[in-house]
């Protein structure tokens, strides 16, 4: 049995990199271990939010968590907010961590240069809370896709720094990458991760979307003017983000997928890639609408706070009487 956590921000309408990239595999796992998932609205506040889109993306998102199969009996659902003890522990890793291995971090760049001189702090601060988080559990697994590899190498730093400093409180976590998952590209600027916050709508297929917008935007995707199904990330990522897909969503190899379509072009391939990903997102949007306005997703949320709070608050004891910061 492991302990895992994982966490996604409600900082826009999940994507299918998301599902591809991490939902999907929280449900996979949790079958025999102690699994704690949680939605990020603090680290979702790194960047502005309008309050009340925040509060219905929150509810949205746990929603999705159960629709996309997360067992309430079997994994423990909560919202960040709900825990005092992530802020908590999150100032003190923030004590820990350096500015300079701060400001490498790729998500921080990114997303600071669109920020211009008003770059919020907390996008800095970001990994330290990252890491609260997960090292709160005494966390072994970590379930995300492969963008947020450089946030665990920091974790894992902080953990052993702390570790060093104060004698032997957290666990060192790892990374547990979906072995079918897939980094999933924008479908208009293929060499640009996927993300539930790009402005530009057609480049991102949202779990939620209807079918007839998700095959709109996989038939206007970019391609290439060879009009041959060949994998070729480099040369080809268009298509080649289009095969990761269908690869993800049908189990097939590239060079199943590109034997099936030699000869074919790529109108009857985008239709099938379409065909796939409506008939994986339909089940989960029908559970969604059955489940986002119940008390019962309340209930979960409640019940999956009080479990969070209390594993949470043992280890912030044992954290703060390492460092004498009680009275
Ligand atoms: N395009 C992607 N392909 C595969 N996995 C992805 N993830 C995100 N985008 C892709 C994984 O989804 C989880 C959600 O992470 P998050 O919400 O905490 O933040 P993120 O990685 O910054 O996701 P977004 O969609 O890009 O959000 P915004 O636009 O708000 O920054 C993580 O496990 C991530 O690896």
């Amino acid at each position: 049995m492991s302990i895992i956590f994982s966490g996604i921000q409600p900082s826009g309408n999940l994507t299918l990199g998301n599902y591809l990239g991490a939902l999907r595999n929280f449900a996979k796992v949790q079958d025999g271990n102690e699994c704690y998932y949680c939605v990020v609205n603090q680290h979702a506040i790194t960047v502005p939010q309008d309050p009340q889109m925040l509060h219905a993306r929150t509810r949205q998102l746990a929603a999705i968590y159960l629709a996309a199969g997360l067992d309430p009996d079997q994994s423990t659902l909560f919202v960040q907010s709900e825990v005092p003890e992530h802020v908590q522990l999150g100032w003190i890793m923030t004590t820990l961590s350096y500015v300079g291995e701060l400001e490498r971090m790729t998500q921080y760049k990114d997303k600071a240069a669109k920020r211009g001189d008003s770059i919020p702090a907390g996008l800095l601060t970001y990994p330290p809370l990252m890491a609260a988080d997960i090292l709160l559990y005494q966390t072994e697994l970590v379930p995300v896709g492969d963008d947020q590899k450089q946030h665990m190498e920091i974790t894992r730093d902080l953990a052993q720094r702390f570790n060093r400093l104060y004698g032997e409180v957290f666990t060192i976590p790892d990374i547990l990458l979906a072995h079918d998952g897939t980094r999933v590209m924008s479908l208009q600027e293929p060499t640009k991760k996927m993300s539930k916050s790009d402005e530009n709508q057609t480049a991102t297929i949202y779990l939620l979307d209807e079918p007839k917008d998700i095959e709109k935007k996989i038939k206007r995707a970019q391609t290439d003017s060879e009009n041959a199904v060949r994998y070729d990330v480099k040369a080809k990522p268009g298509i080649s983000n289009l095969m990761d897909i269908y690869a993800a969503v049908t189990d097939q190899s590239h060079e199943e997928i590109e034997a099936a379509y030699a000869g074919k072009g790529y109108g009857s391939f985008k239709k099938d890639v379409a065909d796939a990903v409506i008939s994986v997102l339909e089940p989960i949007q029908q559970r969604y609408a059955a489940l986002v306005a119940t008390p019962e997703l309340d209930d979960v949320l409640t019940k999956g706070a009080a479990k969070a709070h209390a594993k949470a608050a043992a280890t912030y004891e044992n954290v703060i009487r390492a460092m004498g910061l009680y009275r």
